[in-house]
């Protein structure tokens, strides 16, 4: 059941099945191994942000892209597999049609990882050079996901769970919405997944120059 947020923000529960979400799961494990790895974000005010992260294809270092992880061990960043871009192109024809995937090459990958304690702040992703939809894959443990506004971090704002297999796509006139993650349900895992925590694939373009 696709159930539209707000125009071009589609949730479709359970998009992955149960293989596919052990696919992905197998593949952020080995992208989460050295070099260029899982990492502490640090952003520049002198935080670090709860949600630990790995990124494919650009390194995104609050707030832009490089293609070294220039907050962690200066390695160059993994390669974005061409299946994940291809992942990417699909799941954006499924949720907002055929016309919003149009001269999309995805080309970047941020994956977080949320304990149970994680949380992500109310922010905006304009650090991308095009408008192309973001896609976002969750696994393993459920949260509440808060879509809000373009116009400030604060209300109206709507709650919406995220289960292991959902899919959301924001695009249009929410691909620079406000929103955030402000719980995640510790132990709330499918347990044949093997997941403790949360994990969310996001597919962007960058619109950079290779
Ligand atoms: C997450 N990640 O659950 C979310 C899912 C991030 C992030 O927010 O920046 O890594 S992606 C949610 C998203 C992306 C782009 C636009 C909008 C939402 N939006 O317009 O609401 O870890
Ligand atoms: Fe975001």
């Amino acid at each position: 059941a696709r159930g539209e947020i707000a125009p071009g923000a589609v949730h479709v529960p359970d998009w992955l099945d149960a293989r596919e979400q052990r696919e992905l799961l197998d593949a952020c494990r080995d992208w989460a191994r050295p070099p260029a790895g899982l990492r502490t974000v640090r952003t520049p005010g002198g935080g670090t942000m709860t949600a630990r992260q790995v990124c494919l294809g650009w390194h995104w270092y609050p707030y832009d892209y490089a293609r070294t992880v220039v907050d962690g061990d200066g390695a160059p960043v993994k390669p974005f597999p061409a299946w994940l871009g291809e992942l990417g192109r699909r799941a954006v024809t499924e949720a907002l049609g055929a016309e919003a995937v149009r001269g999309a090459a995805y080309d970047i990958a941020l994956v977080n990882f949320y304990d149970g304690d994680a949380r992500m702040g109310m922010h905006r992703d304009g650090d991308e050079k095009a408008d192309a939809p973001v896609v976002s894959l969750s696994l393993g443990d459920t949260c509440v996901f808060r879509f809000g506004n373009t116009a400030t971090r604060s209300r109206p704002w709507t709650d919406v769970e995220l289960r292991s297999g959902d899919l959301f796509v924001f695009g249009g006139p929410s691909r620079l919405a406000y929103h955030g993650v402000p719980r995640v349900r510790a132990g709330t895992a499918p347990p044949e997944l093997g997941l403790s925590g949360r994990l969310n694939v996001t597919l962007r373009v960058s619109g950079l120059r290779s």
